[in-house]
Formats: C-alpha cells, sequence, structure tokens
C-alpha cells in the first residue's frame, strides 16, 4: 500500500509529500487527446506520452527490464539523418552484396541481400493479409537491421521514410532525390503507363544487380518471369516514381487507424492498413516506388523497402501504444485474406523467418522495449 489514510502524525504527512511524487509521472493521453491530434508528429508525441506512462507502471511493479524509453534505439527520419549518418546506412547495405548467401534450398541467392528477398516471396501467401502480417514484418526488418549492424558495421538504427512528406513531389524526397545518400530517383524510360519503371539510373545503388524475381509485379508491362524464389533472374533493380499512389497515403488515414473508425480493434486497424484491392497505407507505398518496389513477393529487390516497412512499423507501434489493451492481440487467419482458408491466428504462432533467425512466437514480439529480442522507439 502506497497510501496510509487516516493518520496524522507529522511522519505520516513527510512520506505522504513523498509519495506524492509518482503522481508527477507522465499520465496516459485522455482519448480527446488522441483524437484531437493533427499530424503524425502529434500521434508519435502522444504515443512516447503513453509509452511513458507505461514505463512508469512497469516501474512500480518492478517489472521493467534493462531495456528504457531512455536507452533504447531510435529509428529516425531519414530526412533528419545527417549526409554522413545516410551514406554510412548505404555502405551498410551495399555491404550485404559481398556477404555469401547460406541457405541451400534458395539457390537463385546469390548473396544476403538475395536471402531476404527469397524468405519474404517464400512466405508472402502467409504473412499478408494473416493475422501475423505486423509482427512477421517487424521481425524481418529487425533482423535487417541487426545484420546491417553485426555484420557490416553500420553505427546507427533503421531508417524511415516518412510518408506525409513529399507525396506530391517524390523526386524531391530525400529518400528518392536521385542523391548518392539517396536510394535513386525514377528510373529510365520503359514502355507502360508511367514515366520511368525502367532500371535505376542514380544513386548510390546503380549497377547493383538483383537475382529473384519478379513474381507478381503490379507494374503494367512487367511479365512475371519466374514461377518462384528459386529461378535465378539477374538484372538491374527498376522503379517508377507514383504520385498517383502516394497521393493515396494521406493524414486523414493516418488519423482513420490511429483515432478514427478504424483504430478501435487490431482487425479492423490491419484490414483496412492493408486492403486489397484499394490502395491503403501499406500497399499506396508499394505503388508509389512502383517497379521492383510494387511486387508483393519481390518488393524487398528495391531497398527502400525497409525504409518504407520501418514507416509502418512506426504506425503499428504508435497504434500500440495508444491502444494498450488491444496491443498484444491479433485478428486473422493464417492465410492471404483467407482465400485458400485456414484456421485463426494466434498469439502462440510462431514466426518462420527461414534461415534468417530463430522462430519466434507472436506473443514475444508486440512490445519494443524489452521482454523480446526489440529494444526500440521511433523519433
Ligand atoms: C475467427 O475469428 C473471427 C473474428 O476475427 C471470429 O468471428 C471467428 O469466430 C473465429 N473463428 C474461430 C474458429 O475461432
Ligand atoms: C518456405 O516456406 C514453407 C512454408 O511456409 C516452409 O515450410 C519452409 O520451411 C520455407 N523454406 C525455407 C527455406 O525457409
Ligand atoms: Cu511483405
Amino acid at each position: 500500500m502506497r497510501f496510509v489514510s487516516g493518520v496524522t502524525s507529522a511522519l505520516a504527512l513527510v512520506s505522504g509529500l513523498v509519495m506524492a511524487a509518482p503522481n508527477l509521472a507522465p499520465r496516459a493521453p485522455t482519448t480527446e487527446e488522441i483524437q484531437s491530434a493533427k499530424s503524425v508528429e502529434d500521434f508519435r508525441d502522444l504515443a512516447m506520452q503513453a509509452l511513458e506512462s507505461q514505463q512508469a507502471d512497469l516501474q512500480r511493479r518492478s517489472e521493467q527490464g534493462s531495456c528504457t524509453l531512455e536507452n533504447a534505439r531510435v529509428r529516425r527520419d531519414w530526412e533528419h539523418m545527417s549526409k554522413c549518418e545516410r551514406k554510412g546506412y548505404i555502405k551498410a547495405v551495399q555491404c550485404l552484396w559481398d556477404l555469401p548467401a547460406v541457405d541451400t534450398e534458395f539457390s537463385a541467392a546469390q548473396n544476403y541481400f538475395d536471402e531476404f528477398v527469397a524468405i519474404h516471396a517464400n512466405v508472402t501467401d502467409f504473412v499478408h493479409g494473416t493475422a501475423n502480417f505486423f509482427t512477421w514484418h517487424r521481425y524481418l526488418i529487425a533482423l535487417w537491421e541487426d545484420t546491417l549492424r553485426d555484420q557490416c558495421g553500420y553505427k546507427g538504427a533503421l531508417p524511415y521514410w516518412n510518408w506525409y512528406k513529399y507525396q506530391s513531389a517524390l523526386h524531391l524526397s530525400p529518400v528518392f532525390d536521385g542523391s548518392d545518400t539517396s536510394f535513386g530517383s525514377t528510373g529510365e524510360y520503359f514502355p507502360h503507363n508511367g514515366k520511368g519503371g525502367g532500371c535505376i539510373k542514380d544513386g548510390p545503388f546503380v549497377g547493383y544487380t538483383i537475382n529473384i524475381g519478379p513474381i507478381r509485379p503490379a507494374m503494367n508491362g512487367y511479365e512475371p518471369w519466374m514461377k518462384d524464389q528459386r529461378d535465378y533472374n539477374p538484372r538491374c533493380q527498376r522503379r517508377d516514381l507514383v504520385h498517383a499512389a502516394s497521393e493515396r497515403y494521406t493524414v486523414d488515414g493516418l488519423y482513420d487507424l490511429l483515432a478514427g473508425d478504424h483504430s478501435h480493434t487490431v482487425e479492423l486497424m490491419q484490414n483496412e492498413f492493408q486492403a486489397a484491392g484499394t490502395l491503403s497505407q501499406h500497399g499506396a507505398g508499394h505503388y508509389a516506388m512502383g517497379g521492383d518496389g510494387s511486387d508483393v513477393f519481390t518488393s524487398l529487390n528495391d531497398p527502400a523497402f525497409y525504409l518504407h516497412h520501418a514507416m509502418v512499423d512506426k504506425l503499428y507501434w504508435m497504434w500500440q501504444a495508444l491502444h494498450p489493451k488491444e496491443a498484444n492481440t491479433v485478428a486473422g487467419t493464417l492465410t492471404y485474406m483467407n482465400i485458400v482458408p485456414s484456421r485463426n491466428g494466434t498469439v502462440e504462432d510462431e514466426l518462420d523467418v527461414g534461415i534468417l533467425g530463430p522462430h519466434l512466437k507472436i506473443k514475444d514480439t508486440f512490445n519494443t522495449l524489452g521482454g523480446t529480442p526489440y529494444c526500440y522507439i521511433y523519433e
């Protein structure tokens, strides 16, 4: 018991003053505060306030592990990183082309960059429109971040692409401006219904070969080349920045997911987030990259995939912080949109990332602040 009631001694008064301190601990944001958020920055600040209040609770119950909000790795907006930091990240990604492939099943994979593509392609039907969509992709990009740090000397955190800036001028976004600190801009002209679509022609990834896919290209004029992730198809990476897509991930859509009609349960939220057939926030990002980044199986061939999925994870992270009662639940089945019917997923199900890492139970991946392999927050 923290408070002793009905005691009037001086001692009780003194301890009462001392014990009042926890009241200064941050309180969770109210529904009204959440509903008055206007921007992704507002939502992020409210998510941090919510996490601070949850951390204060954990500390009172002495359940806080060694990961805290203060020492967590901070995943930042690409634009907010210095040019030197961006070059450090790019150099580490390029290093993956020099790391050998390790699995024996996907022989098309020539290097460790390809391994990520192959593993994702292998399980595509079981990690999209499913109960594990958020947690599986969270795990994949965390393994990518760890690989860059452990194998390629990267010192920072995984960056994210802030969708809500440069939506109508993607070529000005520091992610896609074509400079040596970007992922290159739109590709060469390739005959289709858009402007680019061919090989990227600027930025640090020109000349880097991709080897797997396409399997289900979304761009007009691309033929699926291979039946699966075992066929070897060396080629350049292609891109077509598409504003018709980028203009679809609006702040209204963000609001809907985090505070509006689709925010109340994980089922509503995820179905809207990755709605099939419409350009939801998740899909719109992929189609905005066009080219190889818009193939649901092999979109990882565009290295900007990881910045896109870090933004997906940032939204999920904010949603979890702002909906703590729902944060550790899943909805949906084990198969894409349940087209091939399967049972409902559960938090006991395991996330399979092939040779990239050990299986993890979904329930052990909800928290990004410890009690899981993760210790990170988003700027
Ligand atoms: C699966 O989940 C849905 C809601 O998401 C629910 O209506 C249904 O009853 C569940 N099925 C089983 C067998 O539990
Ligand atoms: C490919 O996916 C299947 C089905 O999920 C899985 O059983 C198999 O282990 C995966 N293969 C590799 C090499 O990861
Ligand atoms: Cu995916």
